[in-house]
């Protein structure tokens, strides 16, 4: 198979864990990184640019790979647009729906695919889950609650997320509200309420969201306010699903528990474990490789992904709607 030649805008915190996991998916390569500061490009072995024009004119790259802060993701992906390369890009899409909805036409324009390196739902725990409530084991879902609450100390690692002025929603909440669409399907309306608990940072870091998505009614519940907490398990997300057969739960330590009228089997489904991943995330760095192996297969044109851009837009708009919840104290109905 000839191999798919990539190029990486970015190379901050998360590009290290990005390339390592596409270093995980037979071919695909990455051959060039452009960063800002073309110094800290140079540590991937590859050609390293400041400049992502040039680099596109020099690489001739099949696609490219957007690894930046969410604030130039609409400009490098209309730059991918406006050269019709394919563009994978980080999640959260945009700072505004607007420019998430932006961004989507103007790659639908240009005929490219825009994909979003969406992992949550890739990972272990949550893939089963999946497994488990298609199989219909506990019937039809008619409560969940999805929590991702954490004392960890986020901002350490990435001390950008500190400067947002919408954080929680915009950073974790693409993820949790993706994972809430991807199992239950997409809501009717949202309820949201958010919380800034910490005083050095810009944006709410606690935030609530109900979501009404029939038959079930999903709640998000939110949190890096850095308290000591019981259950301390970053960054995995805890679920419990009731439903009128029985009911499901993802606790603490990947451990997946099915309650039916039979009892209770309980199993654990950690992830897989790579060399390269920080121990720390991992459960959520082993997911990348499952996301992008999905992203190569519709970037050689052999299926749909399941986080296209266009799919990602869904997500976008809950969590603008939970924001405009939350600020007007009100149920926003889509
Ligand atoms: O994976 C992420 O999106 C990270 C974190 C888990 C810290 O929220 O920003």
């Amino acid at each position: 198979m000839t191999p798919l030649r990539f190029a990486a805008i970015g190379a901050g915190f998360w590009a290290d864990y990005q390339l390592a996991g596409w270093r995980e998916v037979p071919g695909v390569a990455c051959v060039a990184v452009c960063d800002r500061d073309q110094a800290k490009a140079e540590r991937f072995g590859v050609p390293a640019f400041d400049d992502p024009e040039r680099m596109i004119a020099e690489v001739k790259p099949d696609f490219l790979d957007v690894i930046t802060g969410v604030e130039s993701h609409r400009s490098l992906v209309e730059l991918a647009a406006k050269h019709r390369i394919p563009v994978v890009c980080q999640k959260p899409l945009a700072p505004t729906l607007a420019d998430a909805e932006a961004m989507v036409a103007a790659c639908r324009a240009a005929g490219v695919p825009l994909l979003v390196n969406e992992n949550w739902r890739w990972q272990t725990p949550l893939r089963e889950l999946h497994r488990v409530l298609e199989s219909g084991v506990i019937g039809t879902p008619f409560r969940a609650r999805i929590d991702m609450i954490s004392g960890f100390p986020v901002f350490m690692n990435q001390p950008a997320l500190a400067e947002l002025e919408q954080f929680i929603l915009t950073d974790l909440g693409s993820h949790t509200l993706d994972v809430a669409r991807w199992l239950f399907g997409e809501a009717r309306s949202v309820y949201c309420t958010t919380r800034r608990t910490l005083p050095n940072i810009k944006g709410e870091n606690v935030a609530t969201v109900v979501l009404e998505a029939r038959p079930t009614t999903v709640l998000v519940q939110m949190a890096y306010a850095q308290n000591p907490l019981e259950r301390e398990c970053f960054p995995e997300t805890l679920v419990f699903v009731e439903g009128d057969r029985g009911s499901a739960e993802l606790c603490p330590g990947c451990v997946l528990k099915v309650t039916t009228a039979d009892g209770t089997l309980a199993r654990r489904v950690p992830p897989p474990q790579y060399p390269w991943a920080n121990p720390a995330y991992a459960v959520v760095h082993s997911s990348v490789v499952p996301c992008l192996t999905d992203l190569a297969k519709h970037l050689r044109g052999e299926g749909t992904a399941d986080t296209t851009g266009e799919d990602n837009l869904n997500t976008a708009r809950l969590v603008f709607a939970a924001y405009e919840s939350a600020a007007v104290n009100r149920v926003i109905h889509l």
